[in-house]
C-alpha cells in the first residue's frame, strides 16, 4: 500500500492543474508551460524538500566508473541503481536503505500532467532530482523501465520547480539534432509513445531565475515511470 510520506505539518497537496497550453515538440513529446500554479509549486518544492531532508534522502550518485553525477538523488516506489541501471527495492549502491513509498498526491498529479498531455501513466516511481547552479544531466535515454511499457509508450511526466533549466531533446541516436526546451519553475514536460526512448539531458541551470519564495535555490525535477516494479 502507498503511504503518504512527509511531515504531516504539510497541507495535502491538492493540485488544481492550471489550463496549460501543451506545446508539441515532437509526435509524443510535449512541453507545458506553467501547468502548476504557485502556490502548488511552493507546496510541491516543500513536499520534495522534507522527504529530501530525511533519513533516505538526498545522496549524489556514483556511475559505472566511479564518477559522481552531477545532481542529487532521491528515488520513491523503486530506487534507481545508478552503477546497475536497475530498479531496486533499497539503496544497494549508497547505504541500503529502503526506498521510500510513492506519496499517493505525487503519483496521482503525474497521472494528471500525463492526461494533460493526451496519454496516461500509472507510475510507480518517482525520481526527485536536486540541481544546484552548477548542477546538470548528461544526455541519456529512459530505458531501464520494463519493456512492454516502453514498448507501450508509457509517458515520461516532468515536473520542474525552482530555477530555470537548458533541456534537450533529440532523437535516437546521440548525434540526432536536439531541440532545446527551457523547463521553467512548474512547467511539466511528457515524453511517449514515439517519443519514448528519445535522447534527453540537462545542459544547464540558470541560477537565480526561480521565483523567490519557494525556499530553495537550485532546481527541483521529479521525473515520473511506470514499470519499474
Ligand atoms: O531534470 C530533468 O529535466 C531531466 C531529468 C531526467 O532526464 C532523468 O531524471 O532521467
Ligand atoms: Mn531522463
Amino acid at each position: 500500500m502507498r503511504r503518504q510520506v512527509g511531515p504531516s505539518a504539510l497541507p495535502a497537496l491538492k493540485i488544481a492543474l492550471m489550463p496549460a497550453a501543451c506545446i508539441e515538440i515532437h509526435p509524443g513529446a510535449a512541453h507545458l508551460p506553467e501547468v502548476l500554479a504557485p502556490e502548488e509549486q511552493r507546496a510541491l518544492a516543500a513536499q520534495c524538500l522534507a522527504i529530501g531532508a530525511g533519513p533516505a534522502g538526498w545522496y549524489v550518485p556514483r556511475v559505472r566508473g566511479g564518477g559522481r553525477m552531477r545532481v542529487r538523488m532521491v528515488c520513491l516506489g523503486r530506487h534507481w541503481n545508478a552503477r546497475t541501471y536497475r530498479y531496486e527495492a533499497s539503496r544497494s549502491d549508497h547505504d541500503g536503505r529502503t526506498v521510500l513509498p510513492l506519496p499517493a498526491n505525487l503519483a496521482d498529479l503525474a497521472s494528471r500532467v500525463a492526461a494533460a498531455a493526451g496519454m496516461r501513466l500509472a507510475p510507480d516511481v518517482c525520481i526527485l532530482n536536486y540541481y544546484q547552479a552548477d548542477g546538470r544531466m548528461g544526455l541519456h535515454q529512459d530505458k531501464d523501465e520494463r519493456p512492454e511499457t516502453l514498448d507501450a509508450g508509457v509517458p515520461i511526466v516532468s515536473l520542474s520547480l525552482g530555477d530555470t533549466a537548458k533541456f534537450v531533446i533529440g532523437g535516437f541516436t546521440r548525434q540526432a539534432p536536439k531541440t532545446l526546451v527551457r523547463l521553467a519553475s512548474g512547467d511539466g514536460f511528457v515524453f511517449g509513445g514515439r517519443s519514448r526512448l528519445r535522447y534527453h539531458g540537462v545542459v544547464s541551470i540558470l541560477p537565480g531565475t526561480g521565483p523567490s519564495g519557494h525556499g530553495f535555490a537550485g532546481r527541483l525535477n521529479l521525473t515520473f515511470r511506470q514499470g519499474a516494479a
